[in-house]
């Protein structure tokens, strides 16, 4: 039976940089989460005989949410949903299963940010093609779910989502799938298992914090299972709903337990996190931290050693804000550098189009034409690819790295949790200045030109404007500034600073970065102090 009920619209269920994020509280009002499901679905028109993908990287909600979705879906005339079993699935691995055959899925996930009733949720779309719905399709559910009048949810018998295979639900067919297999399947087609296999068993001690959130079950399948690593490789290894109370973000701050070993005495040769819902990355050699600008610049150098890139790339891309390292490797290369606002859903027509093959994002993110997401599990085995055919530590080949390319000095500060107002007055008040500073001399750099980034997507044409205030100075140093998409709470201001050095190697990559003289021009100009009365940023990265 179709019951159709009747609803009144929220005012806040417009899409950001990756779906619907809100609290937890939020989606738990009565209607909030159906409301923005219909407006998907609608948008989505699924057909019969379609399939669409659903999972998610277990936070709190996420099994009730895909209980309502199942539902929903049935109401909608959708006739085959697959889920993963215990409604898990990770981002990439969900992106993966979209490409098998099916027309779309839904991904529950406020990615990084911690979950549990005081945390997070999250809600996204991906198209056919696995990635994130470009943003004429988000526009559209925000236009939808803003004049939504009533949703249609099915009763239907019990379903089990632990239950491996098919239930049919009526007139809907219900598969529940496992998540791993089909994810680490495609692994074993990229990369050199057997070298890494061998590297393992040669001593090579490598350490994974799953940060209690989706990669554990993957993480020990592809590490430990399929490549020989001893039992306890993998720490924190169990998705628990609230992250076991910790922040799954994999960065020098969220990650105690991982970088104080790595930084420790009798560190691993390797180590690295990923988030909540398995798509970012963090990369550690022993008592050596790679930012993710250099992990994209690095991977790119050196992809022709793995052997799903071993004939070369088309092309890269990174998000405006990502350091210019791997625009250093792509001329070097010879082949083409694109450059897009923040958001994986930018670089879905690239990689579509056969433009290019890896992409990467200064917010721990790496991924390649192998799915239509991030993948942080992924960019561990690259690196351990990387590692194991060239013989060297982690710390020696992005030492070379520099040596050969230059090295960017890179960081960023976010101001979290301030009024949108003062956050607004801060970008206005940059903007306002955008005429006035080019050829203007800054903190000793002189002000080449000063825009806000505008994006024409090369494929189709469409173009997003005010992605990001940038200052470019004559020598390559950059400032930019822009408001997060993915925050919950008041507005995020990110400021990045970024700066190129002849001295690639003479300052390790934990001590205070020379790209930190460039916050005071960075903050004096914004005058973002007074605006927001924050002294200090909450988090560096
Ligand atoms: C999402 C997007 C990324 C973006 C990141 C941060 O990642 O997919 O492209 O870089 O958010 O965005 P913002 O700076 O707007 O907060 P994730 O891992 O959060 O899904």
């Amino acid at each position: 039976m179709i019951t159709v009920v009747p609803t009144s619209p929220f005012a806040d269920q417009r899409p950001g940089t990756s779906g619907l994020r809100k609290r937890t509280p939020v989606f738990q009002q009565p209607h909030y989460l159906e409301n923005f499901v219909q407006a998907l679905l609608d948008e989505a028109a699924l057909q019969p005989g379609q399939t669409l993908v659903v999972g998610g990287d277990g936070r709190f909600l996420n099994r009730e949410a895909i209980g309502t979705i199942v539902r929903m879906a049935a109401a909608n005339g959708i006739t085959h949903v697959v889920v993963g079993r215990g409604g898990l699935l990770s981002t990439p691995a969900a992106s993966h299963l979209i490409r098998q055959g099916a027309a779309g899925g839904i991904i529950l996930s406020a990615s990084h940010n911690p979950g549990g009733p005081d945390g997070d949720f999250g809600i996204k779309y991906n198209t056919g093609n696995g990635g994130p719905a470009p943003e004429s399709f988000t526009n559209r559910v925000a236009e939808r779910a803003a004049a939504l009048t009533s949703y249609r949810v099915a009763e239907l018998p019990a379903f089990d989502l632990d239950k491996l295979g098919e239930q049919p639900l009526g007139s809907l067919k219900l598969e529940v799938v496992d998540p791993v297999s089909a994810y680490a399947a495609l692994m074993e087609t990229l990369f050199d298992f057997g070298a890494i296999r061998a590297l393992i068993a040669g001593g090579f001690r490598v350490r994974f914090d799953a940060m209690h959130a989706i990669t554990g079950p993957y993480a020990v399948e592809i590490l430990e299972r399929r490549l020989g690593a001893p039992k306890g490789t993998v720490i924190n290894g169990t998705p628990l709903p609230d992250f076991g109370g910790g922040h799954p973000d994999p960065n020098l701050t969220y990650a105690p337990e991982l970088v104080n070993e790595l930084f420790g005495d009798n560190a691993p040769d390797f180590g690295a996190a990923s988030d909540g819902d398995g798509d970012r990355n963090m990369i550690l050699g022993q008592r050596f931290f790679v930012t993710p600008s250099d992990s994209l610049a690095v991977l790119a150098a050196n992809a022709t050693l793995v052997p799903a890139y071993k004939s070369g790339l088309a092309g890269v891309a990174r998000s405006m804000p990502t350091s210019m390292a791997v625009d250093a490797v792509a001329a070097k290369l010879g082949i083409p550098c694109y450059e897009t606002p923040t958001g994986w859903k930018f670089f879905g027509n690239l990689l579509d189009a056969g433009r290019i093959t890896l992409c990467g994002e200064e917010s721990f993110g790496t991924g390649s034409n192998h799915v239509r997401e991030k993948d942080g599990l992924w960019a561990v085995l690259f690196w351990l690819n990387v590692v194991a055919v060239r013989g060297e530590s982690v710390e020696q080949i992005v030492r070379a790295h520099w040596a050969e390319y230059g090295r960017n000095y890179y960081t960023r500060y976010d101001y979290e949790g301030v009024p949108t107002e003062a956050a607004n007055s801060v970008m206005a008040h940059l903007r306002a200045q955008l005429p006035e500073l080019p050829g203007k001399e800054l903190g000793g750099r002189m002000v080449k030109a000063a825009d806000d980034f505008s994006y024409t997507d090369p494929i189709d044409g469409s173009v997003s404007a005010k992605q990001g205030i940038r200052l470019l100075f004559e020598d390559e140093a950059r400032i930019v500034y822009r408001l997060s998409g993915t925050g919950t709470e008041g507005a995020t201001i990110r400021v990045y600073m970024e700066m190129r050095s002849a001295e690639v190697n003479s300052l390790r990559t934990t001590e205070d970065p020379p790209v930190n003289g460039m916050a005071t021009v960075a903050l004096t100009i914004a005058d973002l102090v007074s605006k927001t009365g924050m002294r200090q940023p909450t988090v560096i990265t």
